[in-house]
């Protein structure tokens, strides 16, 4: 399976019943979930790169939290290990050294206003460049970015994608939100339990919350990087 510009790949991978079962367990692990900056009650479950490797808290934080992933949601870590397995045509796997896919959490409570606007939260996925520091001379394929929604609120849940790639970043100094802020971009509708998987490399953004948004917003995050051994799974 090829990725690159523009292509959003997805398939259906668990049924509403166990997304539900998912929410709740997810739920219960509320002590677990760290505050992160920014709107609608941002939090996350797990380690993830993009916001912890800078803090040089990523291994230590993947260390602490991964039995805790493994022990309550090793099902669905083995599924997602086997669906790239097989839609990368080789062996998927996790290591300890790196954090297991973890949940993006977002509560909404009616009070969202008309001024949400993808373009403002715009980014790439350049994160493996951090964890992977010598991706330059081991680059093997491009990375890969999961998003697997588990529960929506009530305007549903998307992503936004802008054509532009990380070439045209540079062309235009890394203006990136300028960038989406005064050009189209196009919405891929999410659907609970379906996954959705990209480079990351496209400018892309959580979709549009519309105004009066209710309810939870979570989702199952990680990526896949090729190494000698395989494509690891990580967030
Ligand atoms: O939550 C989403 O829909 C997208 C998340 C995202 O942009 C990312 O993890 O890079």
């Amino acid at each position: 399976m090829e990725f690159g510009p523009d292509i959003v790949r997805e398939d259906d991978f668990l049924t509403p019943e166990e997304c539900a079962q998912i929410s709740q367990q997810v739920l219960k692990l509320e002590p677990h979930w760290e505050a992160r900056l920014g709107p609608y009650h941002f939090a996350t479950l797990g380690c993830a790169a993009y916001l912890d490797v800078d803090e040089n808290h990523y291994q230590e934080k993947s260390t602490s939290l991964n039995p805790l992933l493994r022990q309550t949601f090793g099902h669905v870590y083995e599924r997602v290990r086997l669906y790239f397995t097989q839609l990368l045509q080789e062996t998927a796997y996790y290591d300890e050294a790196y954090s297991y896919p973890g949940f993006h959490l977002f509560q909404f409570e009616g009070h969202e206003s008309a001024s949400d606007h993808p373009a403002e939260r715009s980014h790439f996925d350049y994160q493996f460049a951090k964890i992977f520091p010598d991706f330059a001379s081991t680059y093997l394929a491009p990375p890969l970015t999961f998003t697997l929604p588990i529960q929506e609120p009530s305007c549903g849940s998307s992503l936004e994608m802008w054509d532009l790639r990380p070439e045209g970043h540079a062309r235009i100094n890394y203006e990136h939100k300028e960038y989406a802020r005064t050009h189209p971009s196009r919405t891929v509708h999410y659907a609970v339990g379906r996954i959705f998987t990209h480079d990351g490399l496209n400018l892309h953004a959580m979709g549009r919350i519309a105004p009066g948004t209710v309810g939870r917003r979570i989702t199952l995050q990680g990526h896949a990087y090729k190494t000698q051994r395989g494509w690891l799974l990580y967030w």
